[in-house]
Order: structure tokens, then sequence, then C-alpha cells
């Protein structure tokens, strides 16, 4: 590599960094105005269009861009989020491609960088064939590859393809929080662990995640004695963490090799945990965007779309929501209230109703320069005056790791200090912070730069600046 090229590939980092801290800190923005338009027409009457099969593929961009009145789904709504983690270019978002046939890296800059920058999803019905054995009988297929018989649906699957990239921990940080699963693509073709595999998997601990399994990816490029040698390293280092007895597929995510197997691990590793649909709703904001194509009429504009997932409870179109901490005005953040204008299911399509688990988004009427380029990610959505507290300080019991994972040298861990500033994530919330106590048994307080939504309980991703970058070095629990 030239040292020119070098040069502008570091300057480009510096952007994208700056990016990230730049929302994880202050953003200013004036409190939620009029709200635009409505949705086209009240959504009451359901209009004869074509009936969207399960399997039809389209982006929300797509949708809300059509004259035609999008008729609702029929199909089921995914019942899990798996997240995509490892390092830079080991094949994750091919990986998912394979597994949805959508290659979940929509942005342009991104396809221009050739590297995930925001999350990308997309979502996939598992299937499977009454006749074949196991494990050839799984498949993601309406039709069985191998003997031309009509596949069943087992469940509907959303899958988080988080970035690789070691300036995008805090991306994959606001991933985390929505993962049912993960699944940590490592290249066969490299030595095991390079250090965003050990970040990430670290980034498992620190949100909690337990189901995970491992894709030893790229193995047809390297002999069967090499692919034994990156195996064992594999193992090696999933000793004593979270992954210890993840199972271990070998795989070519690009031509497809091995994915019934994957198909029927993650049947029996992820499975779809209880959910409380009693509950008052919650959904945690991953993604915000405005749909309006340049040059759209003021008075055809649509009102800007959250992108998330449900915890628990259920959100229906027409329902009332509030969006805490929501949007700053002045030095205060002042929570949002609008109307669910309409309900996307993932990539299934539109649907009246949204439960926990699976990725979906709603149009509101908020006025899209808010929700406009993720402005709005890290928020929480349920109904009014049933959410979570806005905290402006937070008091954790903090868990440090021994040493720092993310880089390639071998670095302590050292005690928080009092000043010092940190990163935060708290759920799909990312902030900076300065602590400004610690008491016996590493109860730390921290001063944080934007409140975040939070309860007893919660889990705080902590991570630290380190030559000039933000490193992951453990997690706390809000006390
Ligand atoms: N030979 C081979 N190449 C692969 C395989 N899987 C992915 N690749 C290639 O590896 C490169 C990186 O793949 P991506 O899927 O973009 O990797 P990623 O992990 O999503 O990368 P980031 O999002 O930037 O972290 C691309 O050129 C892929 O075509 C595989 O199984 N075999
Ligand atoms: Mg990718
Ligand atoms: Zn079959």
């Amino acid at each position: 590599m030239s040292s020119k090229k070098t040069t502008s590939k570091l300057d480009e980092e510096q952007k994208v960094e700056k990016a990230v801290v730049e929302t994880a800190s202050s953003k200013t923005t004036t409190a939620p105005t009029a709200a635009v338009k409505k949705q086209k027409k009240e959504p009451t009457k359901e209009k004869k269009t074509k009936a969207k099969t399960a399997t039809t593929k389209k982006t929300e961009v797509e949708n809300k861009g059509e004259e035609e009145e999008e008729a609702y789904s029929t199909g089921k709504q995914a019942e899990i989020n798996i997240g995509t983690i490892g390092h830079v270019d080991h094949g994750k978002s091919t990986l998912v491609k394979a597994l949805t046939g959508t290659f979940p890296d929509t942005h342009s800059e991104e396809l221009k960088r050739g590297i995930t920058i925001r999350l990308g999803y997309a979502d996939t019905d598992i299937r499977y064939c009454t006749k074949c054995p196991d494990p050839q009988k799984w498949t993601t297929q309406t039709i069985c590859p191998h003997c031309g018989s009509e596949t069943k649906v087992s469940r509907r699957i959303s899958f988080v393809d988080a970035p690789g990239h070691e300036v995008l921990m805090a991306t994959l940080l606001t991933g985390a929080a929505i993962f049912d699963g993960a699944i940590l693509v490592i290249a066969a073709n490299e030595k095991c662990p390079q250090a965003q595999t050990r970040e990430h998997l670290a980034a498992m601990d620190a949100v909690g995640i337990q189901n995970i399994i491992i894709v030893q990816n790229k193995v047809e490029l390297v002999s069967e004695e090499q692919a034994l040698k990156n195996y064992q390293e594999i193992k090696n280092f999933v000793k004593g963490t979270v992954a210890e007895n993840a199972p271990i597929i070998p795989m070519s995510a690009v031509h497809g090799a091995n994915l019934d197997v994957l198909i029927k691990t993650i049947e029996e590793v992820i499975k779809t945990p209880k959910r409380d649909e009693k509950k008052d709703p919650r959904m945690f904001v991953a993604r915000s965007f405005e749909v309006n194509k340049p040059g759209t009429p003021p008075e055809n504009l649509l009102g800007g779309v959250l992108g998330g997932s449900i915890l628990q409870g259920v959100l229906r179109e027409g329902d009332e929501i509030e969006i805490i901490p929501g949007t700053r005005f002045g030095k205060k953040y002042v929570p949002i209230r609008t109307r669910i204008t309409s309900i996307h299911a993932g990539t299934l399509g539109k649907v009246r109703e949204a439960k926990p688990g699976g990725l979906m988004s709603i149009g509101t009427e908020i006025d899209p320069a808010y929700t406009r380029s993720d402005n709005l990610v890290g928020n929480i959505i349920g109904k009014p005056g049933k959410l979570p507290p806005v905290l402006e300080e937070l008091t954790f019991q903090a868990n440090l790791m021994d040493y720092v994972v993310g880089m390639s040298e071998k670095t302590k861990v050292k005690n928080l200090a009092i000043n010092e500033q940190l990163m935060l994530n708290v759920w799909t919330a990312i902030t900076l912070g300065v602590v400004t106590n610690i008491k016996k048994g590493n109860i730390v307080t921290v001063r944080l730069a934007r409140p975040v939504a939070a309860e007893a309980g919660t889990r705080v991703a902590i991570s630290r600046r380190i030559h000039e970058r933000f490193r992951l070095i453990g997690f706390g629990i809000i006390q």
C-alpha cells in the first residue's frame, strides 16, 4: 500500500470516528414543531392491491415511495434478531446475503468503501422439507433444493448486520442491545483471534448475549490442514469465554456451503425467548430515517421513520406514543409525542401491529428532519407516561476486563478515575460522560453529556479512549 493511500484511509477513519462520537455527544436540534402531513390516507380499509407474499423483499424506502397504497402483509413477523459479529471483512454481510438473499449493506457510502458503517438488516423465513433428512431438510427456499417438494415455515428471523471496523464499535454495541443471539464470523484464512474478533465477543459478554454460533468462514480458501489449525486457534480463543461451548461450523458464505447445517444450528441454539405481549410496549430505536425522496412536494411528505425492535408489549397502527429522551430543546431533552401511522415488519411488509422480537419500523407524524441520519437512535418508544425514567447521571457497578481486547497490543485495563471521560452504551443509546464519583465495590457515578432512559438492572457497556479511540473495557449494572 502506498503511503498516500494509507494517509487517506486514516482521514476516512477519523471522519467515521468523529461521526460516531458526535452522535454520542451533543446534538443541537430544536423541539419538535408542527407535525408533517399524515400518511396519505387513514389506513382503515384495506385496498385490494396485489397481495404480497411473505418472500417479497423490498426496503422500506421503496415501499414508502410507491404511489399505490401498500397492502397489509399476511406473513408472520420475525420472532428474533440474530446479530452477525466479527472482524472486518471476515464475511458477515456475505453470510446474511447467503441466508436471506439480501446483501445488508444498503448505504452507498458503505458500498463504495466496502465496509459496513451502519447496522444493516434483512429478514428470512427458516423453512424445512418434510421429506428430506437432517440437516439437508433445512433451507430458506420455498421449494426444497434436494427433492423439489414444497417446504414449511418454521419461523421468521431478522438479521442485524454489524460493522467489523474497529472505529465502529459503538454501532456494534447499539445493535447488540437488540440481539437475541449472535453469529461470530471468523475467517479461516487469517490467524485467530483478530482484534475485533476478540472485542466483539467481549461485547456479547458486556451486553449479556449468551447464544452464540461460530462460523468458520472462507474455508474453501485454505487447505484441510490449515482449516484444522485455524479450528484449534478458535477453540483456544473461546476457552473461558461465553462462547466456550458454541458450535463451530465450517462454511463458505460466498458459495452457501454448509448453509443447511447453520440453519439447523440456529434452530437449536438460538430459540425464541418467551416474550410478554401484555406488558406496556417498549421499543428500542436502532435506526431512524427520512423516507422522502428529494424534491417531494410538502403536501406529500411522509413523517419520520424509526426502526428497531420491541422488547415487550405490542404496538399498533394508530397508537399514541411517546419517544424518550426525545429531542434537544435548548439545554434539555424533551420527549416527543406522536402517533404511529404505519408499521413495517422488517422486510415482510406492512402490518397492523408489531409484537416483540424481530426488526420493525414505524412511520410517525414527526417532522422527518428529526429522524434523518439515525438522529433518534438510542431512544425508547412506548405509551405516554409508561416508560422508564430519563437519567442525566448513572450509577452502576463496574466490572472491568483485565486486558483491552480491541487492539493488537496487550494493554492492561487501568482502574476508572475521577474526571475520566467514558463512552457508555445503554440499550441502543450511546452517550459520553464524566466519572464524578467512585465508591467501594466499584460503584461508579457518571454525569452524562446526553441523558438516557434506563432503570435499575440495565446493563451499560463501558468504553474508554485509548490512543485516540474508544475501546470496550467492561460493563456495569445500573444500581
Ligand atoms: N473466498 C471467500 N470470500 C468471501 C467469503 N465470504 C465473504 N467473502 C469475501 O470477503 C469480503 C468481505 O466480505 P463482507 O461480507 O463484506 O465482510 P464483512 O464481515 O461484512 O465486512 P465489514 O462489514 O466491513 O466488517 C468480500 O469480498 C466477500 O466477497 C467466503 O466464504 N469465501
Ligand atoms: Mg459487512
Ligand atoms: Zn426435500
